[in-house]
């Protein structure tokens, strides 16, 4: 909004810049967020005694948490949207997408987490799966009607492989939406271990949204040049900063979990910004504690069924961590290093080409 006022209308040319705004979007997001949670988790709390509090504590150590407010996730969503109204451009096809994929998954979050809150038990997992399915098919089949974008998977690290999917690129776009959001939501179950990642990846894609929405930058760095996606980092920083807020909240121990209404969404807003930025194989680099964390839950399952046995303690495999003794912020501080050092190398995917 401010972008076409400041700019467009009073012509200041500093809100002309995608840094610039970028930079007001993550401290908006953030300021406003350290201003509201305080406020979120005092009335939370209140609604979770009345309630009797969450009926989910399965660990000793996680006992303590049985009155952890849930939802945080609807603070992030609210704060996203309303830095993404004021510092980005309304004209950009790509900001309806993300902000479309964050409301949706977002909502179905909160329905989820509403129900866990007064029934005990969330809405069921099938029909969690098909809304998760409904909404990234709208999101697919919009940007493949999209004029300027195009059906092309790309490789990292060759500059001259890629295949173009044709039609099954929107089944590839759901599968990569629907995924993310279910492997965010898998590893999100111990203090800051979910949102740790999801920073990292976010500033990652910020990077790379960048890049490829410049024309000379792409073309010198070998990237598929996509009009108009440079657009997607500002909205990226308002996440960033509305994800730093809640982990004021969220490191441990925690005075409140981001619930399905965070974990969805930004899982669901991660694998559209891989998509729009072509990157939708980089982000397994990226993302590759969320790709973790979801690979021991199918091997934890698979091997069950077939021998009957388990070979982690407990997955997802940060129940298997903490099962052997490792205390629980350790666990997670480790996790953020590697997550920020496979970062680094996604990025430097951008030179090696
Ligand atoms: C979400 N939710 C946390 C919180 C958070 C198929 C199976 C692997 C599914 C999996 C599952 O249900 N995953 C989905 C896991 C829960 O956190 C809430 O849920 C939201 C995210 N959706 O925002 O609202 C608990 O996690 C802890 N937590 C923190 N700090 C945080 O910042 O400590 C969360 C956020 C919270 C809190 O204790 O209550 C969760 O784990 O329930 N199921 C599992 O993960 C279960 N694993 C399991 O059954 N493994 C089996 C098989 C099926 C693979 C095995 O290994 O044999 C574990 N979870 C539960 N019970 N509830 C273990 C048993």
């Amino acid at each position: 909004m401010l972008y076409h006022l400041l700019y467009q209308y009073f012509d200041i040319n500093l809100f002309k810049y995608i840094t610039f705004r970028g930079f007001l979007a993550l401290l908006t997001a953030f300021f406003l967020s350290l201003v509201v949670y305080p406020y979120i988790i005092k009335k939370l709390k209140a609604i979770q005694r009345l309630k009797g509090g969450y009926k989910r504590e399965f660990l000793d150590n996680h006992a303590s948490k049985k009155y952890t407010p849930s939802m945080g996730g609807v603070l992030i969503g609210i704060t996203v949207f309303i830095s993404s109204i004021l510092w980005c451009r309304f004209d950009n096809f790509f900001i309806w997408v993300v902000l479309f994929v964050l409301i949706s998954f977002g909502l179905l979050g909160f329905v989820d987490d509403w129900k866990k809150l007064n029934k005990k038990t969330g809405i069921s997992g099938k029909v969690k799966f098909a809304f998760q399915i409904f909404f990234a098919s709208i999101t697919a089949v919009s940007l493949y009607l999209y004029p300027k974008f195009n059906s092309i998977l790309y490789f990292p690290f060759f500059k001259n492989l890629y295949i173009d999917l044709g039609i099954l690129y929107i089944f590839f776009m759901v599968f990569v939406i629907v995924g993310t959001s279910n492997a965010v939501n898998l590893t999100d179950g111990l203090d800051g271990l979910a949102i740790g990642p999801a920073l990292t990846s976010i500033s990652a894609f910020s990077i790379f949204s960048y890049i490829a929405g410049n024309a000379v930058l792409s073309n010198y760095l070998f990237l598929p040049y996509i009009e108009g996606s440079g657009e997607i980092a500002v909205f990226l920083m308002a996440l960033l900063g509305a994800g730093l807020g809640f982990l004021w909240f969220n490191s441990f121990p925690a005075d409140i979990f981001m619930g399905d209404s965070g974990s969805l969404s930004i899982g669901a807003v991660l694998g559209t910004v891989a998509i729009i930025t072509k990157q939708e194989l980089t982000l397994v680099i990226v993302g590759g504690i969320f790709v973790v964390e979801t690979l021991s839950v199918i091997i934890q399952v698979a091997y069950f069924k077939l021998t009957g046995r388990r070979i982690f303690l407990m997955a997802p495999i940060h129940h298997h961590f903490e099962r052997l003794g490792i205390p629980e912020n350790k666990i997670v501080v480790r996790v953020w290093i590697i997550s920020i050092i496979l970062a680094i190398i996604a990025l430097s995917t951008l030179k090696i080409r």
